[in-house]
């Protein structure tokens, strides 16, 4: 059964100083879609992770001009004692069926969240993954291959309204069976109608080369194609369960 729910919590952000980076002289990104200044810092969708919601993730429109996605931001906090681990990918998006779509574009290396009751963000360097100007894709976390028989809870920061308009956010209740990402209708509209995870998405135009994501509120530090940022919380849960049925 679905176990998705909406979460409300005090949240306190401390925002510290960055204090990795990796480039000494970042380049920016020609467009990016960030959607962190249209959040409330308190609301989070959950859970993701086994044994049942193993895909949360954000449709997009690619940019007109800048087609390269570069880098893809999400923001979890892990809730169990237990560690979520995921994977990242990205796949077209089939609008009329509300799936993905063809084969993987993107995967990247198993990763982990940390930090019990840390709000931090996640940052893929998708590198110079090329897409199609005006189509939409989907970029999502997965652990449908990753099941060890221990469950883990994970939310993700999300707007209760509809932030950006070539997108929203999407789930799909697949267990550990990752195929039904292209099989079934995933759920959307689920905090409010278009409503969108707090994301950010970096585009380049083709031919400008790797760039590395400046350090933002929520600061990147950059290991091995993810980045944690540094906010911290204290978690005072109320609120607001919302299943499906
Ligand atoms: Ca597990
Ligand atoms: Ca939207």
């Amino acid at each position: 059964m679905p176990r998705l729910t909406v979460k409300v919590s005090s949240l306190l952000i401390l925002l510290s100083g960055i204090s990795l980076l990796v480039n000494t002289s970042p380049a920016k990104a020609q467009t990016t879609i960030d959607t962190i200044p249209f959040w409330d810092r308190t609301t989070v969708i959950t859970w993701f992770g086994e044994p049942n919601t193993a895909t949360y993730g954000q449709t997009f429109t690619v940019p007109e001009t800048d087609n390269v996605l570069n880098s893809f931001t999400f923001l979890l906090r892990q809730d169990d004692p237990e560690p979520s681990p995921f994977q990242f990918f990205v796949m077209a998006w089939d609008p009329a069926n509300q799936r993905a779509a063809g084969p993987v574009l993107f995967a990247s290396a198993p990763l982990t969240t940390s930090d019990r009751g840390v709000m931090k963000s996640y940052t893929i360097l998708t590198g110079s993954l090329r897409l199609i100007s005006g189509m939409q894709y989907v970029a999502f976390i997965n652990c449908s291959n990753l099941f060890d028989g221990i469950e883990d809870n994970t939310a993700m920061a999300g707007l209760t309204r509809d932030a950006y308009s070539g997108g929203a956010f999407v789930f799909l209740n697949n267990a550990d069976q990752f195929d039904r990402v292209r099989l079934d209708p995933w759920t959307s509209n689920w905090l409010a109608p278009g409503g969108d995870a707090v994301f950010i998405a970096r585009f380049l135009p083709e031919g400008a080369g790797q760039v590395v994501p400046e350090p933002g509120r929520w600061m990147l530090l950059l290991c091995g194609g993810i980045g944690a940022a540094l906010t911290r919380g204290f978690l005072r849960r109320r609120a607001c369960r919302m299943k499906r049925g």
